[in-house]
C-alpha cells in the first residue's frame, strides 16, 4: 500500500483552524506516526524499520537528539520518529526520468512539502553549466567535476563544506580531514543556526560547550526541571516520557515560553496502558508566558531575588560552592542589583508576583535543571541569556551533582557528535595539533566561515565551491532571496541528499546532486556490514546499524563519498588511507580514538548495548576548564527590544508535521491547525489594538536598514500567545530574517526575534 507522489502543489484555500490541543500523544500520536510509515513504505517495510528503531541492535532515529533510556521500550520511537523513518523509508523514487520532465526553473516554483513528497533521489545528477536540466551522471564523473573546479580556485577558501547533523561521527571525521587536508577551515553547519549560542555561552562559563545532565538526572533525581524555550512535545517527543516519569515521583516542572505549547500542559504515554486510556499526566505545575527574547532579563531577576534572600537567611546560595568553585560572583551581583525593574516588566511581561512563585519553586528545590532549545539560542542577546542561565545555576551549586545542570536539547540526531569530530570552523589548536600529528600533516590554523559567512563569502564572489554534505542550506538560512541569489552565482554547488530539496532546486551554475544512504539502510561495504556511531544531547556515544535494502543500487554511503572525493581531489600521492577507511569503518574509528580526547578504545566501549559516555569534567567530578579554572559568573548587560508602534516580534518556529525544511504533512495538530502552513499566530488583544480581524489575509513585512522583506499571503489566527510576539512557520518565514540579523558572539540568525507589520491584503 504506497500512496503515490502528489502531482499538483498545495494551496491554502482548503486550510481551517481549530482551537489548540490540551493533551499530547497518545493513541491518535502513535495512529498518525504508523499510518505515515504504512503508507510511504508499505506495511511490511515499514513494520520492519520501526521495530529496530532506537533498539540496541538497530539504528539511531534520524529525528531529534533526546538520548535512548538504558532499557529501550519496545517500541522507543515517537510519532514524529516515525515519520522521519517513513520519509526515509519511502518506496516512491526521483530518478533521470524526473529531472527529464521537470525542468529546474518548474521545480523552483514548488513548495518544499511537493519537492519532499517526490521520494529518494536514486542517481548522481549534474547540471551543467546554466541548463535548465540536471542529467544522469557516473559517480566518476562527478568526482572530476569537483576535483576540477577545486583545481581552478586560487585558495582552498574559495571552498566551502557544510554539514547538516544527520551524518555520522564516521563520515564527519572525514569529511572534516579532507576539508583541511585540502587547506580550508571552512566548515560551516547546521549548529551555527542551532546551539552555537548553547556552546559559546557554556565554554566560556563552564569550559565545556556541552550540556552537562545525563537522562538519569531528569527521570530519578531532580526536583525542579525548567523547560524553557523548547516544545518538546513536538521536537523532542520522548522527553515528554522522561518528563512523566520525573513527575510521577514528585519532580515539579516549570514552562517557560510565549506559546501554551500542548505538550507541555498534559500527556498522555502512548507506551503505557495508562496513558492510552487515561486522561493523562498534567506536567506543567508553573507555566510563565515571556515576552519573546525576555529570558536574560527573567533570569537577572530571579538571581537578584535569590541574591537578596540570601542577605536576608544566610541559606538561600551555595556559599561553598560559590566560594570554592567560581570566580566572578561580586561583580555580577552588583550588576543585578543595578536591575532596573521597569526593563524587567519591559522586557518579559511578567509581573513580580510570576517571577516570585517561580523562585520559590527554586528555593524549595534542591536540584534544579534548566533545559533549552531554540527559543533561546536564536535571539540577539542570546548568548548573555544562557549565561545567566549558568549564572542561575552557579548560586545554588546546581551543577555537577546528581538531578542538577544545564540541559540545551540538541536538535539534529548527530549535530553534538558532528562537533566532537572537527566540524567548526573554529577548533580549537589542541585538535588541530592531534588531527595534524595523526595524519602528518600541517592543519589551517586561521578559522574558517560559519553558516552567515559564508553566505556573505558568496555574496562577494568569495565562494567557487559549495559543497553540502546533508541538510537543505538554501531554505535552512536566513534571507531566503538573498541567500538563493547568492547560491545561484557560485560557480559550483554539491549536495549529498536523501531527498529531493530547495537546495537542488537553486544551484549553483553547475551542479551536482550526489544520492547517499540514510540511516535506516544496510551499508555493505567489500561484503562486510558496516556500523556508524553517533552522539547525542548527552554525550552518549552508540552504533547504528541500517536494516532495510538501499532505495538504489547507485547510492553510496557518506564515508565513501567523502573518501572517493578525497582520493579524487588530494591524488594517489596522498597518504591517508581513504580506500581502507571506505572497505572497514572501524578503521576510521581506530584514528578517531587517537584524535578525539574521550574516545579510548572506541571500537570496544561501542560496542557495549548503549554505548559509553563521553567525559564531561563539570559533570564529573567538577572540574572547570575555563581561563581560570573556574565556572564563571558573568556580567551582561541589558539590552531591552523596543518595539515601534503597530508592529509585532515574530518567531519562527516548527509545526507538528515537519523536520526542519522537510515538510511532512500539512498539519500542526497541536495548534489546530489543518491543511496549510501560511499562518500567522497573533494575541487576541493584539488584533483588537491592530484593528485586524481574525482569518484577515495578509503579508508579513519585516523591517530592517537596508530595507523591506516580504512573505506574501498568510492568514491571521488568533492565538493565546504572549502580548506584542507572533509566531509563524519556517522556512516559508525565512524571507523575513535579515542576513545581518544574527545573535551577538554566536552569528546565529536571531530568527525568533524578527520585527514585522502585517499588511492585510
Ligand atoms: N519533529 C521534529 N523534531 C525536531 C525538529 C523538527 O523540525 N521536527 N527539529 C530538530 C532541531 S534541528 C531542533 S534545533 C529542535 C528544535 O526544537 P525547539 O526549539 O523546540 O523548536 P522550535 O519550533 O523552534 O520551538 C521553539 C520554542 O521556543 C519558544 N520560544 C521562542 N522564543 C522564545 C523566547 O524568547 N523565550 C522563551 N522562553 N521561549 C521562546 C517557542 O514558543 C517554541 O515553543 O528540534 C529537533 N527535533
Ligand atoms: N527561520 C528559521 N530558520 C531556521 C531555524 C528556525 O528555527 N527558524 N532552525 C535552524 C536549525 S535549529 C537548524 S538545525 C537548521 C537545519 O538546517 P539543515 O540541517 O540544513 O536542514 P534539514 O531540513 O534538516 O535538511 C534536510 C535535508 O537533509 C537531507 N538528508 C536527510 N537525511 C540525510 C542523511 O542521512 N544524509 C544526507 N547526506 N542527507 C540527508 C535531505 O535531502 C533533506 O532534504 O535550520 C535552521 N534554520
Ligand atoms: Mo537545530
Amino acid at each position: 500500500m504506497t500512496k503515490d507522489a502528489p502531482e499538483h502543489d498545495y494551496d491554502d484555500s482548503q486550510l481551517f483552524v481549530q482551537p489548540p490541543k490540551h493533551t499530547a500523544a497518545g493513541v491518535p500520536g502513535v495512529v498518525h506516526g504508523l499510518r505515515d510509515v504504512l503508507d510511504q513504505a508499505g506495511a511490511r517495510r515499514g513494520w520492519q524499520t520501526l521495530r529496530v528503531l532506537n533498539q540496541h541492535d538497530g539504528f539511531d532515529c534520524p529525528g531529534c537528539a533526546w538520548p535512548e533510556p538504558d532499557k529501550p521500550h519496545l517500541a522507543e520511537f515517537c510519532e514524529n520518529g516515525a515519520k522521519a523513518v517513513a520519509e526515509e523509508a519511502t518506496t516512491r523514487r526521483v530518478g533521470p526520468e524526473f529531472f527529464t520532465t521537470h525542468p529546474i526553473s518548474e521545480l523552483a516554483t514548488k513548495t518544499d512539502y511537493w519537492l519532499g513528497q517526490q521520494g529518494r533521489l536514486s542517481t548522481p545528477m549534474f547540471r551543467d553549466t546554466d541548463s535548465d536540466h540536471y542529467r544522469p551522471i557516473s559517480w566518476d564523473e562527478a568526482f572530476g567535476v569537483i576535483a576540477d573546479e577545486l583545481a581552478g580556485t586560487d585558495s582552498p577558501d574559495q571552498a566551502a563544506f557544510y554539514t547538516s547533523g544527520r551524518t555520522s561521527n564516521e563520515a564527519a571525521f572525514l569529511y572534516q580531514l579532507f576539508a583541511r587536508k585540502l587547506g580550508t577551515n571552512n566548515l560551516p553547519d547546521c549548529s551555527n543556526m542551532c546551539h552555537e549560542s548553547s556552546g559559546a555561552a557554556l565554554s566560556e562559563t563552564i569550559g565545556i560547550g556541552k550540556g552537562s545532565v545525563s537522562l538519569t538526572d531528569i527521570t530519578d533525581h531532580a526536583e525542579l526541571i525548567v523547560v524553557v524555550g523548547q516544545n518538546p512535545g513536538t521536537n523532542h517527543p520522548r522527553m515528554l516520557t522522561a518528563l512523566e516519569e520525573a513527575k510521577r515521583r514528585g519532580a515539579r516542572i516549570v514552562a517557560i515560553n510565549p506559546l501554551p505549547e500542548t505538550g507541555l500542559r498534559a500527556f498522555k504515554n502512548p507506551q503505557k496502558v495508562r496513558g492510552v486510556v487515561g486522561k493523562g499526566t498534567p506536567l506543567a505545575d508553573l507555566f510563565l508566558q515571556i515576552r519573546l527574547g525576555g529570558d536574560q532579563a527573567f533570569f537577572q531577576a530571579v538571581n537578584r531575588i535569590l541574591v537578596e534572600s540570601d542577605e536576608r537567611t544566610g541559606d538561600v546560595l551555595d556559599h561553598r560552592f560559590i566560594a570554592e568553585h567560581t570566580s566572578g560572583f561580586e561583580a555580577a551581583a552588583a550588576g543585578w542589583r543595578a536591575l532596573d525593574a521597569n526593563d524587567v516588566v519591559a522586557a518579559t511581561g511578567l509581573s513580580s508576583r510570576q517571577i516570585s512563585a517561580f523562585v520559590d519553586e527554586v528555593i524549595s528545590a534542591k536540584s534544579v535543571i534548566v533545559c533549552w532549545a531554540m527559543g533561546l539560542t536564536q535571539h540577539k542577546n542570546s548568548v548573555p541569556t544562557i549565561r545567566e542561565i549558568v549564572n542561575f545555576l552557579l548560586l545554588r551549586g546546581n551543577i555537577g551533582r546528581p538531578g542538577a545542570g544545564a540541559c540545551p536539547v540538541r536538535g539534529h540526531s548527530n549535530v553534538q557528535g558532528d562537533r566532537t569530530m572537527g566540524i567548526w570552523e573554529k577548533m580549537p589548536d589542541a585538535f588541530l595539533d592531534a588531527l595534524g600529528a595523526e595524519f602528518g600533516f600541517e592543519p589551517p590554523r586561521e578559522h574558517g566561515h560559519d553558516t552567515v559567512n559564508t553566505i556573505r563569502a558568496m555574496i562577494d564572489g568569495r565562494i567557487r565551491v559549495f559543497m553540502a554534505l546533508g541538510g537543505n542550506f538554501a531554505a535552512a538560512t536566513p534571507d531566503s532571496e538573498r541567500t538563493a541569489n547568492a547560491l545561484r552565482s557560485v560557480p559550483l554547488t554539491v549536495h549529498v541528499s536523501t531527498k529531493l530539496n530547495r537546495s537542488h532546486v537553486v544551484p549553483g551554475r553547475r551542479s551536482l546532486i550526489l544520492p547517499c544512504l540514510g540511516r535506516t539502510e544496510r551499508d555493505v561495504q567489500t561484503g562486510r556490514e558496516q556500523f556508524v556511531t553517533v552522539e547525542d544531547s548527552m554525550s552518549m556515544v552508540h552504533a547504528s546499524r541500517g536494516k532495510l535494502p538501499p532505495a538504489s543500487g547507485e547510492l553510496r554511503s557518506e564515508v565513501a563519498i567523502v573518501s572517493g572525493l578525497a582520493r579524487r581531489v588530494l591524488g594517489n600521492d596522498d597518504p591517508t588511507p581513504w580506500e581502507e577507511f571506505t572497505a572497514d569503518y572501524s578503521k576510521i574509528r581506530e584514528r578517531i580514538s587517537r584524535v578525539v580526547p574521550g574516545f579510548e578504545n572506541f571500537e570496544q566501549r561501542v560496542a557495549a548495548p548503549g554505548g559509553f559516555v563521553l567525559p564531561h569534567p563539570p559533570r564529573d567530578e567538577r572540574r572547570f576548564n575555563t581561563a581560570d579554572a573556574r565556572a564563571r559568573f558573568t556580567v551582561n548587560d541589558l539590552d531591552v527590544m523596543v518595539l515601534p508602534p503597530g508592529r509585532l516580534i515574530l518567531q519562527t518556529i516548527r509545526s507538528h508535521d515537519q523536520f526542519n525544511t522537510t515538510i511532512y504533512g500539512l498539519d500542526d495538530r497541536y495548534r489546530g491547525i489543518h491543511n496549510g502552513r501560511r499562518v500567522v499566530f497573533v494575541n487576541h488583544d493584539d488584533l483588537e489594538e491592530l484593528g485586524i480581524a481574525d482569518g484577515t489575509p495578509v503579508d508579513l513585512v519585516s523591517e530592517w536598514g537596508d530595507g523591506e522583506r516580504r512573505a506574501p499571503a498568510f492568514r491571521v489566527v488568533s492565538f493565546p500567545t504572549a502580548r506584542g510576539c507572533a509566531a509563524a512557520y519556517y522556512p516559508e518565514t525565512n524571507a523575513l530574517v535579515p542576513l545581518d540579523h544574527t545573535a551577538d558572539i554566536s552569528n546565529t540568525p536571531a530568527s525568533k526575534s524578527v520585527i514585522v507589520r502585517l499588511e492585510p491584503t
